[in-house]
């Protein structure tokens, strides 16, 4: 058999990849000009690319591959799925056995009573799924006036019309028309950058009482729903103090609106239990699920939907929304032996008792490098904050990104993939990384935040700046 990884040369498919391909969230010139970095292939945490580099993958892709790559039972699975029911939709009354023993499945490891999937292609979709279900959930109870979802800034539910509504990405915001009406947006309980004098629990108390007062200025006869993710990812692994769920859950108890756990990152193991709502003690009424679903081996995602809302959906009628490719066989053929190895083998519970503490040890020491003013971490998602004084937690008075994406470029070139976001270094690993794989990834974060250090300081861009 001819190996995929039998490519062209790098040269050639970066001139293919700019003439052809419009990259997501990527500025194209930018990326035409320097060439695409192209990965061939990976094999338990580490990426290769098409020079046959090889890099830690401290981003298990796009915090998705949990179980990380290379497992062949799920190609396995794949193969056989597609030659005995490669598609079959499940509209219409019908279904098949992989979507069933899916659900089954996720209703057993679903924290609460939340025991019916509605499926998605990815968490994008399954938010919209969301936005239009809690609507019809209220409207149905001749309440069609409760239709506005309370979110927060800065945190990332996808980047559809209804997912980058409900997102507060100015960036996104600002392009399409986007957010559809009725979504009103709060502020994060980001304590680093925003939490001033107050201590963390003062400021996770005071930034949770913003939904109150929110749903008390707009009435809560207009609320529908809060969603938010348990820890924000995308915004730049934003953990919540510890007063701020419970407070958040409190004012969602005492009043008449839904709660939506978005889960897409933080489901299946990432924050040291099965879910996030675990780790924070959230009841939602619904979870968003994608990502480490499949351990990203497949394009699947879900609104998993509590007894109390699918009581009213059923007495509703017909809920007229649904996707292609919702429940997709193999997709579901292949969460299902995901999820299976994640059971077998302890993944979840190997992070919980021994992995998240000996990373969070290694990742505190982080926080002693001169560049860094805190260094953060729940579960196996973490964060350091680059800044010209620690003692201030201060921002560059360069452009926000500056800094963090030379430490990015310094982390690719010397074989660690971490992203930044703006001056934000974070780590999201694949959940089966070792101890040994841990070493090297804190030692390599080590070193480039030196290299950053040493260009920061050349460039006379170790200033201050204003929030
Ligand atoms: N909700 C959350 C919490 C997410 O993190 C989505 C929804 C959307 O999922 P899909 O499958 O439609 O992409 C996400 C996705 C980043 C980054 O820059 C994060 C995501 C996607 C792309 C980039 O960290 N998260």
């Amino acid at each position: 058999m001819t190996k995929l990884t039998n490519h062209p040369s790098t040269a050639d498919m970066q001139a293919s990849d700019a003439r052809h391909h419009l990259h997501p969230f990527t500025d194209n010139p930018v990326i035409n000009a320097r060439g695409a970095r192209v990965i061939t292939r990976a094999e338990g945490v580490y990426v290769y690319d098409s020079e046959g580099n090889r890099m830690l993958d401290g981003m298990a892709g796009l915090w998705c591959c949990n179980i990380g790559y290379g497992r062949t039972e799920l190609a396995e699975v794949a193969y056989r799925q597609m030659q005995e029911l490669p598609f079959y939709n499940t509209f219409f009354m019908t279904s098949h056995p992989p979507v069933i023993a899916l659900a089954e499945k996720l209703a057993e490891l679903m924290p609460g009573d939340l025991n019916r999937v509605f499926f998605s292609s990815g968490g994008s979709d399954a938010n919209d799924t969301n936005i239009r279900l809690v609507r019809h959930y209220w409207a149905s109870q001749g309440k069609p006036e409760k239709s506005i979802i309370i979110s927060r800034w800065n945190g990332y539910h996808g980047s559809t019309m209804g997912g980058g509504s409900l997102g507060g990405m100015k960036g996104i915001h600002a392009q399409g028309g986007l957010p559809i009406p009725d979504i009103v947006h709060i502020d994060q309980p980001y304590w680093y950058a925003e939490g001033g004098d107050m201590t963390p629990e003062e400021f996770g108390l005071a930034r949770a009482r913003l939904l109150e007062e929110t749903i008390d200025r707009v009435g809560e006869d207009r609320v529908a729903a809060f969603i938010a993710e348990p820890v924000q990812g995308a915004g730049g692994v934003i953990i919540p103090p510890d007063t701020y769920w419970p407070e958040i859950q409190r004012i969602c108890d005492e009043r008449n609106i839904l709660l939506i756990a978005d889960e897409v990152i933080t489901a299946f193991g990432r924050t040291g239990n099965w879910f996030g709502s675990d780790t924070y003690n959230i009841r939602p009424d619904i979870m968003t699920i994608a990502k480490g679903l499949s351990s990203g081996y497949q394009p699947i995602g879900g609104s998993v939907v509590s007894e109390k809302v699918c009581e009213v959906l059923d007495a509703g009628g017909e809920f007229a929304h649904g996707y292609t490719y919702s429940g997709h066989p193999v997709a579901a053929a292949v969460a299902l032996e995901n999820l299976r190895i994640m059971q077998e083998e302890k993944i979840v519970d190997t992070v919980r008792d021994d992995t998240q503490h000996y990373m969070a040890k290694k990742w505190a020491t982080l926080a002693d490098h001169p560049l860094v003013g805190e260094a953060r971490i729940k579960g196996m998602m973490g964060a350091i904050e680059l800044t010209p004084d620690a003692s201030a937690r201060a921002p560059f008075a360069a452009d926000a990104g500056t800094v963090g994406y030379i430490c990015r470029e310094h982390c690719f070139a010397n074989g660690l993939v971490m992203r930044h976001v703006y001056d934000r270094m974070i780590i999201s690993p694949p959940l089966v990384i070792s101890h040994g794989e841990i070493d090297e990834l804190v030692e390599k974060a080590w070193m480039c935040l030196d290299l950053t250090l040493k260009d920061v300081k050349a460039q006379g861009l170790m200033v201050a700046g204003q929030r």
